[in-house]
């Protein structure tokens, strides 16, 4: 039973976002017409309070794309982003949200950013959709979307980790890639044995 992991195609992450991804919107069309081919098809998305802590803008001076410590390890602060409610969050509009099984909300939690659609970014705190794949007989997952080297990243790790089969279909993905965050997280998702297509 295969399921498609449908990471993050919000506004905020394409072209004219908060936090765009190059290209980010280009991926829509492949994505749309994969769906059929699955026993499941999952969305997520981003979805932050207003004052979420991975915001830059709640740490005075520091600038977006720094880093900085949590009580949970390091994060990287982002310009404010996929705020829920807000246009940015809502998915691209072309995407066939009507087509979703499931649409699992991640970071909503004020303290805790959760780049992975498993596991909060403390590593430890369930989203929940562990036990939903395997309470549906899914056995294999497919991941698309954005960011390559963020949520797709840690999603993969994750999915892979915990046992799952897991393919990454890198045409159907685009990356941040900041300081070689890509080529790393490339690396850390065939370690974990995710297989790059
Ligand atoms: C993401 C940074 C912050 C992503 C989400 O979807 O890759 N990246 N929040
Ligand atoms: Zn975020």
């Amino acid at each position: 039973m295969q399921a498609l992991l449908v990471i993050d195609i919000q506004n905020d992450f394409c072209p004219g976002g908060a936090l765009a991804v190059a290209d980010g919107d280009a991926i829509v069309p492949g994505v749309n017409a994969l769906m059929d081919g699955f026993d499941a098809v999952v969305l997520t998305q981003d979805w932050h309070p207003t004052g979420h802590r991975s915001f830059a803008s709640q740490h005075g001076g520091l600038e977006p794309f720094s880093m900085t410590q949590m009580p949970y390890g390091p994060q990287i602060l982002w310009p404010d982003h996929c705020v829920q409610g807000s246009l940015g969050a809502a998915f691209h509009a072309d995407l066939r949200v009507d087509r979703a099984d499931l649409i699992l909300r991640k970071g909503f939690r004020s303290e805790i950013d959760s780049y992975s659609a498993f596991f909060e970014n403390d590593r430890k705190t369930p989203t929940g959709l562990e036990g939903y794949l395997r309470s549906r007989g899914i056995t294999d997952v497919t991941l698309v979307g954005l960011a390559t080297d963020f949520c797709v990243h840690y999603s993969a790790v994750d999915a892979a980790t915990l046992g799952f089969n897991t393919t990454l279909r890198e045409d159907l993905c685009r990356a941040i890639d900041m300081d070689g965050s890509l080529a790393q997280a490339r690396q850390a998702m065939s370690d974990a044995g995710v297989i790059l297509r």
